[in-house]
């Protein structure tokens, strides 16, 4: 495993980001982990993870030229990464946008450096089904930006449907010809919980699921 997966997994454990357990899924489905980026919750713990994402972004050799967070886990993760870049020497425009639209003052949805004619950058934390992302991909275009790839912290990697072996990143990426880069996926879990002899107990139901659930790919 490349350093900045084994990096995240370790403070994604930390941070309790990561969790092990029972735990109902949007799509319903019974997972035996959970993912909580809402868990990155200090200074320290979100310049890290900005850094497990540049290196993961830099390793994808990607072209962009603005970062988007959609709401609400999106916005500080692709704030800090703004922060990280700033840091590496490259100060890149942010934008994000709210729930519900504001009717006075500004208005809008959108906020921070207007989107038209850019190269964007999706920053978001997990993709199961896809559903999310593909929301934040319709305000950028209606904004006249160019989503032109997706970064998140975790790949679970399911199938979409019982009928169709694909990862939702599978699926988004052909959809919207983007690439999707994940700082680490299921299958760099599964490699990580190997590693640790103290999650060794958590293997065979991680295995279980995604033998389940789990992509082709
Ligand atoms: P999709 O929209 O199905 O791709 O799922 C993304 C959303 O799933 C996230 O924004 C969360 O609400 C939720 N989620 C997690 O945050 N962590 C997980 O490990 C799994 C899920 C999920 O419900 O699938």
């Amino acid at each position: 495993m490349t350093d900045h997966r084994t990096r995240f997994l370790q403070l994604a454990l930390a941070a309790d980001a990561l969790r092990f357990g029972e735990f109902t899924l949007k799509s319903g489905r019974t997972s035996p982990y959970f993912f909580n980026a809402g868990r990155f919750d200090s200074g320290q713990a979100l310049a890290t993870l900005a850094g497990c994402y540049a290196d993961a972004i830099d390793g994808a050799g990607l072209d962009f030229d603005l970062l988007f967070g959609p709401a609400y886990k999106g916005i500080p993760l692709a704030t800090a990464l703004a922060c990280e870049y700033a840091r590496r020497g490259r100060d890149l425009p942010l934008a994000f946008n709210r729930k519900e639209a504001k009717a006075h003052g500004e208005g809008g949805t959108l906020i921070g450096a207007p989107l038209a004619g850019k190269r964007v950058l999706v920053v978001d934390d997990v993709m199961t089904a896809g559903t999310a992302i593909r929301e934040a991909l319709g305000f950028i275009d209606d904004a006249g930006g160019t989503a032109v790839g997706i970064v998140i912290a975790l790949d679970r990697q399911e199938r979409i449907a019982d009928g169709d072996p694909r990862s939702a990143a599978e699926a988004v990426a052909a959809e919207h010809r983007v690439p999707v880069i994940a700082v680490a996926s299921l299958s760099d879990l599964l490699a990580f919980v190997g590693e640790n002899a103290t999650l060794a107990g958590e293997r065979e139901r991680l295995d279980a699921y995604r033998a389940r659930h789990g992509s082709a790919t």
